[in-house]
């Protein structure tokens, strides 16, 4: 078993590492898609989790490494993935903005190759299609600064990536974990989770990705209004109430929105947001991620018992 300071030290050494780090993206293509191809548990862009069992949920890092290795550490994460206690849940937004970006996503795709059955890496805005660019979306910027113009093949090789990445994971009749939020336009005429989420195809269609990726949860409207991200919708409690019923899930986790206190509740505490990275430009004073044990009866009640935090100020865990 490696342990969590060797990975944290092979993620480090890919900034000086080209070729390295070319071949661990295109590792993790491959995996994604023999996932897609050949996986009971991978349904198009989507991946099925068991019920009854243990989640580790990382909201956004932005490349935020530290906070990253904290969590990991934290969390025991290595022995947990190593004993299959359960499954590690990224929420997407590795790269853009942090100073480490580049150790970050290697980081993620490290664990993903080591533990490929136990974690998953989901999609974010930030890991876009050429359709739907972010802004700031500087990542290619840093690859180029780093590796000169084999920073823009490399570039090249993530945006296939990104294209792999499954953008909603289900563990059945309990979490709908992704990006942004669930997908408000087919509501009214479908049925059942594979309908409704667009995974009969792949890939899905770029009205149902947009929403996945840049949807938010707000109170002061109940169903759907125009987002002032310019991308994707803000829905409200009914979307929720809907979307909990077709699915036949007790909640929604999600990233993409910073709070202060690293999470967020939306819509009778069905819809909880995380934010799992600390530092500039963002002002949150906490990062927050979830540990949830779904053996637990009524777990799904306050899901704020699961949540735990990382402050500003805290020292870094592995040396
Ligand atoms: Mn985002």
């Amino acid at each position: 078993m490696p342990t969590l300071s060797e990975i944290v030290r092979q993620a480090q050494s890919m900034r000086t590492q080209p070729k390295l780090l070319s071949e661990l993206v295109e590792e993790s293509i491959s995996i994604l898609r023999d996932e897609r191809s050949n996986s009971n548990n991978r349904v198009n862009g989507g991946v099925i989790l068991p019920s009854n069992t243990r989640f580790i949920v990382i909201g956004d890092i932005h490349g935020d490494f530290d906070t990253l290795v904290k969590i990991l550490s934290k969390t025991d994460a290595i022995r947990f993935l190593e004993d299959k206690r359960g499954y590690l849940v990224f929420l997407g937004d590795y790269v853009d903005r942090g100073r480490s970006q580049v150790e970050s996503v290697s980081l993620v795709l490290l664990l993903k190759k080591h533990y490929p059955d136990r974690v998953v890496v989901l999609r974010g805005n930030h890991e876009p299609p050429p359709e739907l660019p972010p802004y700031p979306h500087d990542f290619p910027y840093v690859l180029q600064a780093y590796y000169g113009s084999l920073g823009i093949e490399i570039y090249n090789r993530f945006k296939e990536w990104f294209n792999e990445l499954p953008y909603v994971a289900i563990a059945k009749n309990e979490i709908l974990f992704l990006h942004g939020g669930p997908p408000t336009r087919v509501l009214d005429e479908c049925n059942g989770l594979e309908d409704c989420l667009g995974l009969e195809s792949y890939p899905p269609s770029i009205s149902i990705l947009e929403e996945v990726l840049w949807n938010d949860p707000v109170e002061y409207i109940d169903y759907t209004a125009p987002s002032p991200r310019g991308a994707g919708v803000v829905f409200g409690p009914k979307v929720t109430r809907k979307v909990l019923g077709l699915l036949g899930v007790k909640a929604i986790v999600r990233g993409h929105e910073p709070a202060m206190e690293g999470y967020k509740l939306n819509h009778d505490g069905r819809v909880l947001t995380l934010f799992s990275r600390l530092g500039e430009p963002y002002f949150n004073e906490k990062a927050a991620y979830m540990v949830v044990d779904t053996r637990v009866p009524s777990w799904e009640v306050d899901l704020t018992e699961w949540i735990r935090k990382i402050s500003v100020d805290e020292e870094p865990e592995v040396s």
